[in-house]
C-alpha cells in the first residue's frame, strides 16, 4: 500500500495518477488536509491528513500500514515568506512526524521532496554542485536543507529508506503549483492560451532550473525503485532539467502562438527569491547512481505542454 500525502498539490496529483496506473487504485491511498479533488476523488481510497495532527496522521498510518510513503505536503517559497512561522511549522513538524511513524509502522520506503530552494546567494549559480555552500535565505528553503539533514539522520540512525529529490521549478498541466516563485512558467501557458499575453512576475533575464512534469514523476519513480545500495546520496539528489529565462520562454511559446505579448512587472517579491537561487544544477549523481536522462527540453516541453492543457481550459 502506498500512501500519499498531499495529493492535492502539484506534484501529488500527478504521483497518485502514475501510482494508481502502475499499482493499481486500490493500493495507493491518497490524502490532503481538504476534501479530495474530483480527479482523485473517483479513483481510489481517500483520506483527510492534516500535517499538523499527530493522532489524525497516526490513525492513517495504523489503518492502512503502508510499505511506502510519499509526504508532498509543504508551503512553497513565496507563500512561505508571507507566513514564516506557519511555513516552518508545518514543512518540519509534517516530516518528523512522517519520519517517526514510518520508523514505527516499519514503512519500506518513505519519500520527501526537497527543492534547488536549498542553495542560497553564496551557492555555485551555474551547474551548482550536489555539494557545496547552502545559504538558503527563505524559509521554505532552509526547512527543505534541514530536512534533507533530518531525512540523512533518520537513514544513518534508524535504518529508514528515506529518498529524496531537489526538484527545479515543475511545469505541469494536469494541477496548478501552489504559492511558488517558479509558478510563473505555468501560469503563462494558461494566459497564452487564454488571452495571449502575460504579464511575468519574474524579469525577462531571470533564469531558473525548471523541469516539465513528466520527466519529474519519472525520475521520483525511477528513484524509489532504485535497489537501495546503489543510492549514494540520502541528503537529496540534485536535478537539473532545463535552464531558461521568461523571455526564452516566450519565445518559445511564439513559436505556436504568434501574437502572444509579453510583458513584466516592474518589481515583485518573487523576484529576490528567484535571484537567490541558481542558474543551473549538475545532478551527475542522479545520473550515475540511478541513469537518470531529461527527455523534455524547452521546446518539446513548450509543445507538449500547450496540446495538453488546450484540452482542459
Ligand atoms: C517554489 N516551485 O517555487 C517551488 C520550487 C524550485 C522552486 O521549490 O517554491
Amino acid at each position: 500500500k502506498i500512501l500519499i500525502i498531499g495529493a492535492n498539490g502539484q506534484i501529488g496529483t500527478e504521483l497518485v495518477k502514475a501510482l494508481r496506473n502502475i499499482h493499481g487504485a486500490e493500493a495507493v491511498i491518497a490524502s490532503d488536509i481538504k476534501s479530495p479533488a474530483y480527479a482523485i476523488r473517483n479513483s481510489g481510497p481517500y483520506e483527510i491528513a492534516n500535517v499538523l495532527d499527530r493522532d489524525n496522521l497516526h490513525h492513517i498510518f495504523e489503518k492502512h500500514r503502508p510499505t511506502q510513503v510519499y509526504l508532498l505536503a509543504a508551503i512553497l517559497s513565496a507563500v512561505g515568506e508571507q507566513k514564516p512561522k506557519v511555513a516552518w511549522d508545518l514543512n518540519m513538524t509534517g516530516l518528523l512526524s512522517v519520519l517517526d511513524f514510518a520508523v514505527e509502522f516499519k514503512v519500506a520506503k518513505v519519500f520527501w521532496p526537497s527543492s534547488i530552494a536549498v542553495f542560497g546567494p553564496h551557492s555555485p549559480q551555474h551547474d551548482t554542485p550536489q555539494y557545496c555552500v547552502m545559504d538558503p535565505n527563505t524559509v521554505y528553503g532552509f526547512s527543505k536543507l534541514a530536512g534533507e539533514r533530518w531525512c540523512e539522520y533518520y537513514f544513518e540512525k534508524y535504518g529508514l529508506d528515506v529518498r529524496s529529490i531537489r526538484y527545479p521549478g515543475l511545469i505541469g498541466w494536469r494541477a496548478n503549483p501552489g504559492g511558488g516563485t517558479t509558478d510563473y512558467a505555468v501560469h503563462i501557458f494558461h494566459e497564452a492560451l487564454k488571452t495571449g499575453k502575460y504579464e511575468s512576475f519574474l524579469s525577462a533575464g531571470t533564469a531558473l532550473p525548471m523541469m516539465y512534469m513528466d520527466d519529474a514523476i519519472r525520475a521520483t519513480i525511477t528513484l524509489m525503485d532504485a535497489p537501495a545500495d546503489t543510492l549514494s546520496i540520502r541528503s537529496s539528489y540534485n536535478l537539473g532539467g532545463i535552464s531558461f529565462n521568461p523571455e526564452q520562454l516566450a519565445d518559445e511559446i511564439k513559436k505556436h502562438i504568434p501574437n502572444f505579448e509579453m510583458s513584466y512587472v516592474d518589481s515583485d517579491p518573487r523576484q529576490a527569491i528567484a535571484d537567490s537561487w541558481p542558474k543551473s544544477i549538475d545532478d551527475s549523481y542522479a545520473q550515475k547512481d540511478w541513469g537518470w536522462q531529461l527527455e523534455f527540453d524547452l521546446a518539446k516541453m513548450t509543445a507538449d505542454m500547450l496540446v495538453n492543457l488546450k484540452t482542459i481550459i
